[in-house]
């Protein structure tokens, strides 16, 4: 398992980071995501050899939120 971690602009409450999370959780290759409104950080854990961090910031975008 790989992890990786980014940060996410635009999250403001709990229904934004329950968001985040289950569009990161449906990216392939990911296995969990943790999402932390405070610090805006977003925790990706991959499968072994399914990192892709394009996808999951595709997935915040297409979520309605930016990933930096
Ligand atoms: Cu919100």
């Amino acid at each position: 398992m790989t992890q990786e971690t980014i940060k996410v602009e635009g999250m403001s409450c709990m229904h934004c980071q329950m968001r985040v999370k289950k569009a990161v959780e449906a990216v392939e290759g990911v296995q969990k995501a943790d999402v932390n409104l405070q610090t805006k950080q977003v925790t990706v854990d991959f499968e072994e050899g399914k990192e892709n961090l394009e996808k999951v910031k595709d997935a915040v975008r297409e979520a309605g939120y930016e990933p930096i």
